[in-house]
């Protein structure tokens, strides 16, 4: 079944409800049957104009589903990406309120940040000249359907399941991330994973979302998870400890 331009706008619509009310919605592809991945960016880039429109401003781009594990529970062969807005920022040590989120996982990342533009095929090489800096960085993930449970044209309207960022302080672009050992804390559960564990190095994620979206100087980019993510609660410090990297954390409160 194709579905026409106002049944996805009324998706978007619904999707960006869920996420700012906190309250989770069943999965849209239930509702209408063969909705596809290009469905899903279409709702995707509908409800971050309803975000834009309130005043958000994009300020990058993040990779999802880039370890081989997720993509076999998911059923994929590629990553995901999603779009990253300026109020999705949350400042190193700051707080994210369980209140503000359905049922939040946090999870270790490494990002990029560009000083050029930077789109379609390009060498790794191309891709670090474009950058200005590489830091760790923590991204809070939020599915906005009940249960945490979508197909891929779900998650993907769903900003492929991002809500909130912190990163840590920024490094020389050329430091060597191919390898990085991360340990993540949060709350009693420790994660140990290394950064090649993202796509086998954490640039090629950045090359491969270069293939399909043009990126903007000045945008950061997150490349994905080097370990399982772990659910929130309130009360939770979170830190993540990157080899060479340093550290980037925050805390979790209730919230109203
Ligand atoms: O950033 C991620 O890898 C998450 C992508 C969406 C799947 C999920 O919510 O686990
Ligand atoms: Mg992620």
């Amino acid at each position: 079944m194709s579905i026409d331009a106002s049944s996805l706008g009324k998706l978007a619509r619904i999707l960006d409800g869920a996420a700012r009310k906190a309250v989770p919605v069943p999965m849209i592809s239930l509702e209408y049957d063969g909705l596809t991945e290009d469905d899903g960016y279409a709702i995707q880039r509908m409800s971050m104009r309803r975000r834009q429109a309130r005043g958000e401003k994009v300020i990058g781009m993040k990779m999802g589903l880039t370890s081989r594990a997720k993509m076999v529970q998911v059923g994929v062969h590629e990553p995901i990406y999603g779009t990253l807005t300026d109020a999705m920022l949350v400042p190193d040590g700051g707080v994210v309120e369980m209140a503000a989120h359905c049922h939040p996982r946090v999870e270790p990342e490494i990002c990029f940040r560009l000083s050029a533009p930077l789109s379609g095929e390009v060498t790794q090489e191309q891709a670090l000249a474009a950058c200005d800096g590489v830091c760790a960085a923590l991204e809070v993930i939020d599915s906005r359907y009940e249960n945490f449970k979508f197909t891929l044209a779900d998650v993907v309207a769903d900003n492929a399941s991002s809500t909130k960022f912190v990163l840590g302080t920024w490094h020389d672009p050329t430091t060597d991330v191919s390898d990085l050992k991360m340990v993540m804390r949060a709350g009693d559960e420790v994660r140990e994973g290394s950064s090649q564990a993202i796509l086998d190095h954490p640039l090629l994620s950045l090359c491969a979302l270069a293939s399909r979206v043009p990126l903007e100087a000045g945008w950061v980019v997150m490349c994905g998870a080097s370990t399982a993510a772990v659910h929130l609660a309130a009360g939770m410090s979170v830190e993540l400890e990157v080899a060479t990297l340093g550290r980037v954390g925050f805390t979790v409160e209730e919230g109203s």
